[in-house]
């Protein structure tokens, strides 16, 4: 698997070799990237200039890799304010491509790729697949939506190019991606992870048992979801399920993708610059310890982005990986620093109220965490969709499956939880990233 090399894609080669090399040259080829896009960004973009200028630094000051430090942090706002193409530092007739990623309020933030960071882009990903045991001739049916998200066409490109056979399904449609998946014998999905357990379980009320089709691997990604959440999906699937990340403003779906070992992501360094930051001071943590995911973009020429801040909470795994890879590994993304909520004080994400629902035998993801606040204090609800299944050998009663999802929210995160079954498809199901918290609560 180490390298694979057969041409295809108009003549690209999709080959995994760079996630091999060798420290010293992989940090001489990081150098010489960063360099380039530092110039560039300084040439092109008035903004990068602007703020290079108010720092005192010009593209000659950077020397070593450790001098990205002089540079300056750039933010989801400066994408909004750039609004629509203000980031751009290539000429219209230069960029092939746009993507945006929706905001949930406003205008949405736009990404631009020139050809050159399109096959950048079908690079990372088809070693992204390759990494999870994708190989060609595999039949990768593509769920991610395709359009101004980045999942579709990015994983459609990638796809192509490793020579497997894409089925260019979209998100949604479930009836019909399960009659597709079975006609045409799909033996990896690429998706949401919540969209895929959706899927699993319509394929189960249709008479379908996943279990019983050639379906392999899953590539789940483009949301947090817990080691709970993979359990079932491989369950339910019968798959084995990777995490891949990335984000629209990087370059898309590719940034890091797990290998056969499981064991963290590998980011590929060679095109994405990673730096683990203290998001309250912006100062870079002890290797290993958590922090904020910082991404310079090493090669994008339409858009080059300078130490741009994730959001993403994670932290550097300094071991060297059982599968060879040499490019750097990222523990999974449980958190951003913003998808926090705090309730009577104490801070919770989502993912906690996940795993911990996911700890009580029986119970399945489908749960959507409401806050409001009523005589100045804040609640949590947590409603969370039965099965009749679920009252079996289990749970026992209604009352007794309340007690002990109460009792394991509460153990997780130290807040009582009003817990609310709901009944089955209550909770609307999404095609793409689900939306777990609803907050009613004002100001
Ligand atoms: O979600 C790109 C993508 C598509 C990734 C398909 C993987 C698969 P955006 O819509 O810009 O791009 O959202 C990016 O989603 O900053 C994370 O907060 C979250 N995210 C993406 N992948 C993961 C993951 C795509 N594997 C934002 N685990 C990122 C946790 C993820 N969070």
């Amino acid at each position: 698997m180490k390298s694979k090399t057969h041409a295809s894609g108009g003549g690209f080669n999709p080959t995994s070799a760079p996630d091999y090399l060798p420290q010293t040259q992989l940090r001489e080829l990081q150098l010489a990237r960063l360099k380039f896009i530092v110039k560039r960004a300084y040439e092109n973009v008035p903004f990068h200039r602007q703020r290079m200028e108010e720092a005192g630094v010009t593209p000659g000051d950077i020397q070593s890799l450790e001098d990205v430090a002089k540079l300056h942090f750039t933010m989801k706002d400066d994408l909004r304010e750039a609004y629509p193409f203000g980031l751009f530092a290539s000429p219209m007739e230069e960029i092939v491509r746009v993507h945006a990623s929706s905001g949930t309020t406003g205008k949405p933030t736009v990404v631009a790729y020139t050809q050159e960071d399109i096959n950048v882009w079908t690079n990372v990903m088809v070693r992204s697949l390759i990494s999870c045991g994708c190989h060609r001739g595999d039949i990768i049916q593509n769920a991610y939506g395709y359009g101004l998200f980045t999942g579709g066409l990015g994983a459609h490109y990638g796809a192509e190019a490793l020579g497997a056979t894409v089925i260019p399904m979209s998100g949604g449609n479930t009836d019909r991606q399960i009659m597709i998946m079975k006609d045409f014998g799909a033996n990896v999905i690429t998706c949401t992870p919540s969209y895929f357990v959706h899927l699993s379980e319509r394929a189960l009320e249709l008479g379908t048992d996943l279990r019983d089709l050639p379906l392999r691997i899953g590539v789940f990604g483009a949301e947090p979801w817990s080691d709970g959440l993979r359990q079932r999906a491989e369950e339910i699937g019968g798959i084995k399920a990777y995490d891949i990340y990335g984000l629209s403003e990087i370059i898309g779906p590719g940034v890091a993708i797990e290998c056969a070992m499981q064991e963290g992501l590998h980011i590929f360094e060679d095109h994405f610059y990673p730096e683990i930051i203290d998001p309250e001071t912006g100062k870079t943590v002890a290797p290993g310890e958590e922090g904020e995911l910082v991404l310079t973009t090493l090669s994008k020429v339409a858009m080059p982005l300078l130490r741009y801040r994730t959001r993403d909470m994670t932290r550097m795994i300094p071991e060297a990986c059982g599968c060879g890879r040499t490019i750097c590994r990222i523990a999974r993304i449980g958190r951003r620093s913003d998808d926090m909520f705090i309730i009577r004080g104490v801070n919770v994400y989502p993912s906690q109220i996940e795993a911990a629902i996911l700890k009580v035998e029986g119970t399945s993801p489908h749960y959507q965490i409401v806050l409001t606040r009523a005589k100045d204090l804040d609640q949590m609800e947590v409603q969370f969709e039965v099965t009749p299944e679920m009252f079996g050998d289990t749970v026992g009663s209604v009352e007794n499956l309340q007690r002990t999802l109460c009792h394991a929210i509460e153990s997780t995160i130290g807040v009582r939880a009003k817990i609310t079954l709901v009944e089955p498809h209550s909770i609307e199901r999404s095609q793409g990233k689900a939306k777990r918290v609803i907050d009613k609560r004002e100001g």
